[in-house]
């Protein structure tokens, strides 16, 4: 059992009471690995004075080092061939140890989620917002994995599923980092009731948050870098949408330029803002930018010519035969122009990919 502290004095005693009463019940011979990163609250000497009555084993870390990196080390230090990872605030029932182990042990599943998202799962006394906080991250997860509840932090693994696998320890999501890289052939998940922590502070914070979303990046990357990039790609393509739209309407009804000139303008500035973006966070190139810069352009010129045929097309004879957009500076120029911006933006991508950053971009899985 690896449980990482951090401030959770008032917490740990009933946490190690419960599991040890739950596992012995179940004729489950358990090891608790207490990691905790200097708690100032007293945590860590706490659990060495448990250490006299149960079987726990504490690893002291100098400072708060993160969540992940305390798993990991757990797992390092842990003797068992079964890992179960569990938060100390009381949220995830040690109850439901008994019945993820049988799922390992009975049923040959590699790894066990308690879920609070499948039938029979709850979540207590949640307010709104953190509910849609929740289920938005899963959201994210869902091309990950088909596991409900991947953001779950209680979890038991076979050890040999992680074993020689590198896991990044950036987010604070382990389980999912495991899910996605680890060698999984059968998941399962286990209803549990989420309590809310009744002792304690939350260490959850907005750069959490941040880091989720950028640990979900990269496993996206890992398991579909054609299609996380290609996201990505549209992502500022849709920066760079804002950027040229703003001009085109400026260069419009503020400068009473000619619309095709006020957008051959606002595609070199939205594109020069692409290239920088793209080649620092889509394609995380270090390729020389005296080379891809020039690279980028061309493609983006064939870009151009495309988009100032297609808007043309779209204003002077698709609109006028289905009966809109008579008038140049209204919204269906626009309208006409995001349609554009779509087509030629997948073009682009593909270019891109195969040219200006095909050193970052093969056809060859990852290994
Ligand atoms: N060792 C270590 N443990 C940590 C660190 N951050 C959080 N933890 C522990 O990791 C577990 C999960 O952290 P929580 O603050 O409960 O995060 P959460 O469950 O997402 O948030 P709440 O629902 O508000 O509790 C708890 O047992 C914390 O004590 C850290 O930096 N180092
Ligand atoms: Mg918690």
């Amino acid at each position: 059992m690896i449980v990482p502290t951090y401030n959770e004095r008032d917490n740990v005693e009933e946490l190690v009471r419960r599991v040890n009463v739950a596992c012995s019940a179940s004729g489950i011979d358990v090891e608790m690995v207490i990691v905790d990163d200097n708690s100032p609250d007293g945590t860590g000497q706490l659990a060495d004075d448990l250490g006299k009555k149960y079987d726990i084993k504490v690893i002291h870390r100098a400072g708060k080092l993160g969540l992940s990196t305390a798993v990991l080390e757990g797992f390092d230090a842990a003797k068992g061939e079964i890992l179960v990872v569990m938060d100390a605030d009381l949220s995830h029932p040690p109850e439901k140890i008994p019945a993820m182990i049988a799922k390992l042990v009975d049923e040959n599943a590699d790894m066990v989620i308690g879920s609070r998202y499948i039938k029979g799962g709850m979540v207590e006394n949640w307010p709104f917002h953190r509910r849609v906080i929740s289920k938005c991250a899963t959201l994210l997860a869902k091309g990950l994995t088909k596991v409900k509840d991947p953001m779950s932090g209680f979890f038991a693994i076979k050890r040999e599923v992680i074993d020689g696998v590198e896991l990044n320890p950036i987010g604070y999501k382990i389980a999912l980092e495991i899910l996605v890289k680890g060698r999984i052939k059968k998941v399962d998940e286990v209803p549990i009731t989420f309590a809310d922590r009744k002792a304690g502070k939350s260490k959850l914070g907005t750069s959490v948050t941040l880091k989720y979303v950028d640990h979900c990046i990269k496993l996206y990357e890992h398991k579909k870098p054609w299609l996380a990039r290609y996201i990505k790609f549209a992502f500022v393509g849709g920066i760079g949408t804002v950027i040229n739209l703003a001009i085109l309407w400026a260069g419009v009804e503020l400068f009473m330029l000619y619309y095709l000139t006020a957008e051959a303008i606002a595609f070199v500035v939205a594109d020069t803002n692409n290239f920088i973006w793209n080649r620092w966070w889509t394609f995380r190139s270090k390729g020389k930018i005296r080379i891809q810069y020039p690279q980028f352009l061309l493609v983006s010129l064939d870009g151009l010519m495309l988009n100032l045929i297609l808007l043309y097309l779209l204003v002077e004879s698709v609109f006028p035969a289905v009966g809109v957009g008579q008038d140049k500076a209204s919204v269906y120029l626009l309208l006409a122009q995001v349609i554009v911006i779509f087509l030629v933006s997948t073009f682009n991508f593909f270019a891109n990919s195969l040219w200006t950053f095909s050193k970052e971009m093969t056809f060859k899985p990852k290994v």
